[in-house]
């Protein structure tokens, strides 16, 4: 499949609490994985908008949930960057808290593409992350990212290490926003998960 064509995609709200979060019945999807790893980067390429996801210098630097009305037709969320040590912990822990009240109690969150550095193919807080994410009964699309930094060794090696960690059955999606590798198989998979019906 095609990407779709994004009619268009605007920024919504920095949610810091529930009350905030977008709750007009439109599906969401999450965005989620360590600081850095590249989450605002792949949604300004999935949305094909350059500079409307902020890309962080410093890493840590996104503390809300930051939402995006894609099409009209449902949200994108891109959430926290989580493991990043030096942000201070009265913010660390509000930080958790949004994630972790958006991520329990949202009832329009059809699932969460969850973004691993290929480099490291899953470090033990993504595995620890992804476990939790799944005993909350949340779908999670495990992608890799950064692909263009790995040689064809590592690569391989990459995919069978990612499949033993977060018990895959095949080698996951992975992705390079720099050389706009696996864009459009994202988006197929993520499609499937917006379609679902509200739980
Ligand atoms: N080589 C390479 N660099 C990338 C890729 N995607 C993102 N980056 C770089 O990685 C850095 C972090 O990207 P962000 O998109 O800000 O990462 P993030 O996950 O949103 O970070 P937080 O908001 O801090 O959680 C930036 O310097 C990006 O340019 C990629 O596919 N390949
Ligand atoms: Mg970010």
């Amino acid at each position: 499949m095609k990407s779709p064509r994004i009619i268009s995609a605007n920024f919504v709200i920095g949610a810091v609490n529930m009350e905030q979060v977008p709750d007009d019945g439109l599906p969401h999807l999450a965005f989620f994985g360590r600081s850095n790893v590249g989450k605002s980067s792949l949604l300004n390429a999935l949305m094909g908008r350059r500079g409307l996801v902020k890309v962080s210098r410093r890493p840590g630097k996104t503390r809300e949930i930051n939402f995006f009305l894609v099409n009209e037709a449902f949200y994108f969320a891109d959430l926290p960057g989580i493991g990043y040590a030096r942000v201070a912990p009265h913010i660390k822990e509000k930080m958790e808290k949004i994630i972790k009240d958006y991520v329990e109690n949202s009832p329009h969150l059809r699932g969460i593409v969850y973004l691993i550095d290929m480099r490291r193919a899953g470090t033990s807080l993504d595995i620890e992350t992804v476990n939790i994410l799944r005993d909350l009964g949340r779908p999670v699309l495990i992608v890799g990212g950064k692909r263009d930094k790995l040689n064809r060794k590592e690569f391989v090696q990459a995919n069978k290490d990612m499949r033993q960690r977060f018990n895959l059955e095949q080698d996951p999606i992975a992705v390079s926003v720099t050389r706009k590798i696996g864009l459009d198989t994202l988006w197929s998979s993520m499609v499937e998960a917006i379609a679902q019906p509200d739980i």
